[in-house]
């Protein structure tokens, strides 16, 4: 039988639906931004339901005038727009061996587009900040429980001042030119460039300015690097993202004819910025230069690369990609394990198999 209107619509791939977790097709992720319908997805707990209140955002704590913004104040006050790549912290945590706790996320727990809003610091001008502050909290309006800690939690994480205040960091209410939408964080998110992903807090209700460090479960015992099985000696938080790149095409474990291909792919990292992407079509043995496509507009997104491949030989293959950033830093063979399985970002493989 003939089918009539098929449409080959790519989807988001699930690793959870309750809380939701999805990841991005990492082939699809073609342009400069992620289109909405392939941004990646990740929850702590249910969506909170949107009630009024959502639209109310109060800072407190240690500042002089404490305040409460209504969303239309907010989206009165002078906007910035900032192109940023989100990446989950445990983005590639299936890759760790031996296996982590945590979605056992591939490769596409990141996606990227323009969000546009308010500096964070803007609103400070109206409430002030005491001398003494040390840290900025975020609370979401999400709450839920969890499985180590009894209790019900609301998401919630803090940021250094200095990091808080600086001007890209921003508390968001548009994706793209559309207002967010209410499963990114609608009406309003925190969006901390060059952070993974954790720290973009959803659904903001409410600031509040501390002077010590901040103790809340996902900031004291979630994204914490700990180095060892059974101990928690040499911990240490998980913060900007590591220098990583990912190969979108071919996919792993394709077959190729032989002659020429393009692979290509996405290298990113959270300090300075990409300088180079190398390309071993030999298991390491040797590297070449890939073509980086010139960055656009914005020192906190990925970069695209390319290299034309004139595979010629029969048999299978292990295709390699190697960044490095400006800062010096380059992908290691083999990533940091850690209990949690964050920050995975060894040399990206892909095997592939010409005929
Ligand atoms: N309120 C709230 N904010 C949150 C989370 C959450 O569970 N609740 N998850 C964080 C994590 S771990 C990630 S990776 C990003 C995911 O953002 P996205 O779902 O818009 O892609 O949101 C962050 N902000
Ligand atoms: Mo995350």
């Amino acid at each position: 039988m003939k089918r009539k209107n098929v449409h080959v619509k790519p989807y988001l791939l699930t690793k959870k639906l309750l809380p939701e977790n999805q990841e991005t097709p990492i082939h699809f992720l073609a342009g400069n931004i992620t289109p909405l319908s392939y941004f990646y997805k990740r929850n702590h707990f249910s969506y909170p339901k949107l009630m009024t209140s959502f639209f109310h955002l109060q800072v407190e704590g240690n500042v002089k005038v404490p305040r409460t913004f209504s969303y239309n104040e907010i989206l009165s006050l002078p906007t910035k727009t900032v192109k940023v790549m989100l990446e989950c912290a445990g983005d590639k945590r299936s890759s760790f061996q031996p296996k982590t706790f945590g979605e056992q996320w591939g490769e596409g727990a990141l996606s990227q587009g323009y969000w546009k809003g308010v500096p964070l610091r803007t609103l400070f001008q109206y409430t002030g900040i005491r001398g003494s502050a040390k840290e900025i909290v975020f609370e979401g309006h999400d709450t839920g429980m969890r499985t180590d800690i009894t209790g019900i939690f609301a998401y919630e994480r803090s940021l250094p001042i200095d990091k808080a205040l600086h001007p890209d960091t921003l508390v968001a209410y548009e994706l793209n030119g559309e207002p967010l939408s209410f499963k990114h964080g609608y009406p309003l998110r925190l969006i901390v460039p060059q952070w993974y992903a954790m720290a973009s807090v959803k659904w903001l209700k409410k600031i509040s300015v501390i002077d010590g460090s901040f103790q809340g479960p996902f900031q004291a015992v979630d994204y914490i690097y700990y180095p060892e099985k059974n101990r928690d000696a040499g911990k240490y938080p998980v913060t900007t993202m590591n220098i990583n790149s990912t190969i979108q095409q071919p996919l792993d474990l394709a077959i190729l004819d032989k002659g020429v291909h393009t692979i290509q792919g996405i290298a990113w990292t959270g300090e300075g910025e990409i300088t180079k992407v190398e390309i071993s079509t030999n298991d390491g043995e040797t590297w070449m230069p890939a073509v980086l496509q010139p960055k656009t507009d914005s020192p906190y997104t990925w970069v695209n690369w390319t290299f034309f491949w004139n595979a010629n030989a029969k048999g299978e293959c292990t295709i390699l990609s190697r960044a490095t950033d400006s800062m010096g830093r380059i992908q290691p063979e083999e990533a940091l394990w850690n209990r949690k399985g964050y920050g995975y970002h060894a040399i990206c493989r892909v095997k592939v198999k010409v005929e």
